[in-house]
């Protein structure tokens, strides 16, 4: 028996649903590979409506996102359907589907390409790099008022923070005394949390529409050529800084393991993926300024101090946000968080010659 098949055949595709499963692996929405009868592949998504509580205003912004890139894709004679995400509208034209089991969308499968989990080869996240920054470019003239804030406060590194000790004043899970050096260790760096925001609200850095989701397995690369094919999971797009989507992508891809890794010693922060990333983001993304150059070596060790964070603070309220599959996942993907931003803290001296250099 194949799960939401009936919901499958209320979108507009090409024969008859063969195989409905399980696929990906992001944290948030409901991921499954359609495959009709006549060959043709889908990606259908539950949408995690808990969280995207306008469903019909999440979809719109992605409409319009994917319309303004696909523009720009066109004109540079690139292929639309291949190099952005391509909406499955519903048999009476919707952009989702609201049925009894959920809210439903639908995109083209993006085939001959893979969202890789790990950097097993630099020139994949040169790859990645230089997708994010050519993302950022295709955006840099689209109007931010057109887009609706998803999540407000995504990355509001400061509210993020009064999260954090809510989480654990009302500890709910009753896991507190399992995570008390976690909490200390977030405690001693809330110096970190407004060096992003306050530049942002005086003025000093430029507010741009980005993507706030940046790991590697938001982005597809050729299979063949390596090479970067599409910008994937817009659900995030909305104002927000630059250094946002360099430090998130800097969390995800320089650790030498998985982000959920239990055994900490094979995670350490590779110094040399960072330059290579780098190098990729700062080659693509040419109006960049003083002030975001000047925190973007900073920003990696504050996105991967906030994703620890909230990890944390999901760990504490009883796992009700980040999907997992094992008792201490959350506190596994924390603690793998906080023992790179221990490796990033040493060499940030590095790391700052780095981008200066470039
Ligand atoms: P989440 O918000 O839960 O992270 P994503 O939108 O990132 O969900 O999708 C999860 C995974 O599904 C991706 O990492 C990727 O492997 C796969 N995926 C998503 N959209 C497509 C697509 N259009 N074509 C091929 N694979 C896709
Ligand atoms: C989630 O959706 P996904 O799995 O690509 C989360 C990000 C976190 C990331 C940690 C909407 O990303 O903010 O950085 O997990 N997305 C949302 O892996 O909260
Ligand atoms: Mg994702």
């Amino acid at each position: 028996m194949m799960i939401y098949v009936e919901e499958v055949k209320k979108f507009k595709i090409y024969g008859e649903p063969v195989v409905i499963a399980p696929y990906g692996e992001g944290h948030i929405n409901e991921t499954f590979y359609v495959e009709t009868d006549k060959k043709a592949k889908y990606i259908l998504q539950k949408i995690n409506s808990g969280l995207f509580t306008d469903v019909g205003r999440l979809m719109n912004n992605i409409f319009l996102v994917t319309e303004h890139a696909g523009e720009k894709i066109r004109r540079a004679g690139g292929d639309v359907a291949r190099e952005t995400l391509t909406i499955v509208r519903t048999g009476d034209d919707g952009l989702y589907l609201k049925s009894d089991g959920g809210y439903f969308r639908m995109y083209i499968f993006i085939d001959n390409a893979t969202a890789h989990q790990t950097v097993t080869d630099p020139r994949q996240f040169y790859e990645s790099a230089a997708a994010f920054g050519a993302f950022q470019n295709y955006l840099a003239d689209f109007d931010a008022d057109r887009l609706y804030e998803t999540i407000p406060s995504f990355h509001d590194t400061v509210k993020r923070y009064r999260d954090f000790t809510k989480s654990v004043s009302e500890n709910r899970s009753g896991r507190l005394k399992n995570a008390e050096r976690e909490v200390e260790f977030v405690v001693k760096r809330q110096k970190y949390c407004p060096r992003i925001v306050d530049l942002l609200s005086s003025g000093a850095m430029p507010l741009r529409v980005t993507h706030n989701d940046t790991k590697l397995n938001n982005v597809m690369l050729d299979d063949k050529t390596g090479k970067a094919v599409a910008v994937i999971d817009l659900d995030t797009v909305m104002p927000g800084s630059a250094c946002y989507d360099f430090g998130d992508s800097i969390r995800f891809g320089t650790n030498s393991g998985a982000e959920d890794e239990p055994d900490l010693d094979k995670v350490n922060f590779r110094i040399d993926l960072f330059e290579v990333y780098a190098e990729g983001y700062l080659g693509a993304l040419k109006s960049i300024t003083k002030c975001e150059k000047d925190m973007l070596a900073f920003s990696g060790i504050l996105m991967t101090y906030e994703c620890g964070m909230r990890f944390l603070s999901d760990y504490l309220d009883g796992d009700i946000y980040f999907r997992t599959r094992r008792e201490s996942h959350n506190l596994d993907r924390c603690r793998t968080q906080f023992k790179l931003i221990e490796d990033m803290e040493k060499r940030l001296p590095e790391t700052e010659r780095i981008i200066g250099r470039i």
